[in-house]
Order: C-alpha cells, then sequence, then structure tokens
C-alpha cells in the first residue's frame, strides 16, 4: 500500500502536493471567469478583464447585486466546462483513485465548483460557506466514496481553505440538519479539533465522504475559488448490494423559464 494510502486510510485525508498540472487548473479557472464575464457585460454594461483579479471579482459582486438569477444559474453553467469535466474523467484522476483504492471509480455527483466570499451572500447570510458536514450524507454512494478538492487560487487561513478533522471519517454518519449542502452536523464538535488545510496552485486534497469538514472563514475580499469532485467505487459490496442508489437529484425544471419563448422567427434565423 502507497504511503498516500495509508493516509487516507488512518485520517481521512490526504494533501497531494503538486499533483495538478498548474496549466490544467488554470484552464478551468479561466473558462469560469470567462462565462462569468460575458454575463457581466450582460448586467453591468462592462467589459471586465478577467486577470485583473480585484476589478473582475468587484465585477462579479456587482453583477451578483444586479440579478441574483442569473448570477446563480452562471455559477452552474460554470460547471458543466469541459476543462472541467475533462479533469474530472482524466486519466490522472483515474489512476490516483485507483491508487488510492478506489478500485472501480465513477462520478457520484457532477463537477461543483465554489466561489466563496462574504460579498457572495444575501442578507448576512452564511450561504457563502458550509457548516460541518460529511458528504457521505449528501451523496449515499459507496462506503469509500472519495472526494477531490483544490482551490484554483493559492489558499490558506485568511482566504479560508477547507478545514478538516482527522480521523472522523471512521465515527460514522454524524446525526445532520439537513442531507443537503445547507444546514450541518447536530452534534457538538470541537473546534480545536479542526485543522485548518492550505494550498498553492496545484496541491489536491483526496478525503473520504465520511470526514467530518467545513469551509474555512474567508476574511479577504477575494474570492476563493474551489472545485469539488465525487466519486463512488463501483465495486464497494455495499454498494453493489443497495443496488447502486443514486440520491443526487438532477430534473428538469416543470415551466417554461422565459415565457412565450423562442418564437418561430427565431428558430428560422437559427436554421437558415
Ligand atoms: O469549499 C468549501 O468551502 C466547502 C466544500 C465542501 O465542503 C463540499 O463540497 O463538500
Amino acid at each position: 500500500m502507497t504511503k498516500e494510502r495509508e493516509q487516507l486510510n488512518k485520517d481521512g485525508y490526504v494533501l497531494l502536493r503538486g499533483f495538478l498540472d498548474k496549466n490544467t487548473v488554470s484552464e478551468i479557472y479561466r473558462e469560469a471567469r470567462e462565462i462569468f464575464s460575458e454575463q457581466i457585460k450582460r448586467v453591468t454594461g462592462r467589459t471586465v478583464d478577467i486577470d485583473d483579479r480585484d476589478a473582475f471579482e468587484n465585477a462579479m459582486f456587482e453583477f451578483f447585486e444586479k440579478d441574483f438569477d442569473a448570477f446563480v444559474n452562471t455559477g452552474k453553467t460554470v460547471q458543466h466546462t469541459f476543462s472541467l469535466h475533462r479533469l474530472a474523467v482524466s486519466d490522472k484522476i483515474e489512476k490516483v483513485l485507483k491508487d488510492l483504492g478506489i478500485e472501480k471509480p465513477v462520478i457520484g455527483a457532477r463537477p461543483a465548483m465554489q466561489f466563496n466570499s462574504r460579498f457572495l451572500s444575501k442578507g448576512g447570510s452564511k450561504h457563502w460557506k458550509l457548516d460541518a458536514h460529511q458528504d457521505w450524507r449528501t451523496g449515499q454512494g459507496s462506503l469509500d466514496s472519495t472526494v477531490i478538492w483544490f482551490p484554483m487560487v493559492d489558499a490558506g487561513t485568511d482566504i479560508g481553505a477547507l478545514q478538516v478533522i482527522p480521523g472522523s471519517h471512521t465515527t460514522g454518519l454524524m446525526e445532520a440538519s439537513t442531507s443537503g449542502y445547507q444546514g450541518g452536523i447536530t452534534a457538538a464538535l470541537k473546534v480545536e479539533d479542526f485543522v485548518q488545510t492550505e494550498f498553492q496552485v496545484g496541491d489536491m486534497l483526496v478525503f473520504s465522504s465520511f470526514l467530518v469538514h467545513q469551509s474555512g472563514n474567508n476574511v479577504t475580499n477575494n474570492i476563493r475559488w474551489s472545485v469539488q469532485l465525487r466519486y463512488n467505487n463501483l465495486a464497494e459490496p455495499t454498494f453493489i448490494e443497495r443496488g447502486y442508489p443514486m440520491a443526487y437529484l438532477y430534473k428538469p425544471e416543470p415551466d417554461l423559464v422565459t415565457p412565450n419563448f423562442p418564437t418561430v422567427e427565431q428558430l428560422k434565423e437559427v436554421y437558415k
């Protein structure tokens, strides 16, 4: 067994330093900002330089304030990019999962991205960060289901990188106020048990979906951009026995999002 696998089994997580190619990470980050910039232009009327971090992120905050629905939908759209999905199913990720004991990895949920900032929250809510939770409750997949987490910007304490409780993956599924992402573990957890993780771009955290973890506290004025990838193991006996449950619901809107759209003329224009 590799020492990384031993550490994952013992602590519930392993931080792989410099694992990801920086260009791969920056491509995912760039594509996400480009998509946001298109909507920023529509909503604010301004073209922002995606490489001017402060100016771009201030424009993100303005977009959030001016058109919340579009912001949420754009936030979902950036989770559907080719660059992100390419990484999620890449040979490199498949190999590391197998090396870590996930014999037959399969995607547990669509790749996700988070943009953590207190300026991206409504009315002082804490929706921009997640309370202590175990991802297994949301995915309910194989017992060895595994999460990959990495930031797309250098991330330490100040920008609120993830905090984890070492060894908590073997203490069982804890009571929680919800199986969704808002709300969290209801049992009293000790603040001092959490370990603050720190990352340079390229570092990647792999952890058991039973590991208790929470968002750090981003006290900076910048956004903490991060990615989460989730996998199950098709070969894990209880997952097979339970009939490969899929607890993530992915369903269409019951109503038209844009009433009376499209017109026949619009369609003819597209297919002329
Ligand atoms: O990125 C974060 O702050 C929290 C992410 C997380 O806990 C999760 O996706 O399960």
